[in-house]
């Protein structure tokens, strides 16, 4: 039989597994110069803290996503057709995301 503190470990373990399971994982595309979501332009996107975004290029064009909002700076590699980068967000706020080569892309990711 378990102990109590081995059933302890085991309850704190399991905890954290489905706090792990409930983080997300959202695919945005780049296409036409535009991010995109099941072929359709998407400006704002609503997360949660500890998801992750996947930014995969389905287009001939390069791109370089990348972020200057205080709850998510990054710069991804520039990519082309059929490379992806993730990015997990753990901070809450407001992330406008945005390509360095095509200042008309941008999508605001909204982390709750
Ligand atoms: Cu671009």
């Amino acid at each position: 039989m378990m102990n109590n503190k081995t059933s302890l470990f085991f309850v704190a373990l399991l905890m954290g597994v489905s706090v792990i399971v409930q983080a997300k994982e959202f695919i945005i595309t780049e296409n036409d110069r535009q991010f995109q979501i099941d072929q359709k332009e998407v400006t704002s996107l609503n997360i949660r803290a500890g998801d992750t975004v996947t930014f995969v290029n389905e287009d001939k064009f390069l791109h370089t996503v990348f972020s200057t909002s205080e709850a998510k700076k990054f710069k991804l590699a520039r990519s082309s057709n059929g490379e992806s980068h993730s990015v997990t967000f753990d901070k809450k706020g407001t992330v406008e995301v945005e390509c360095k080569i095509h200042n008309s892309m941008y999508v605001e990711i909204n982390v709750k």
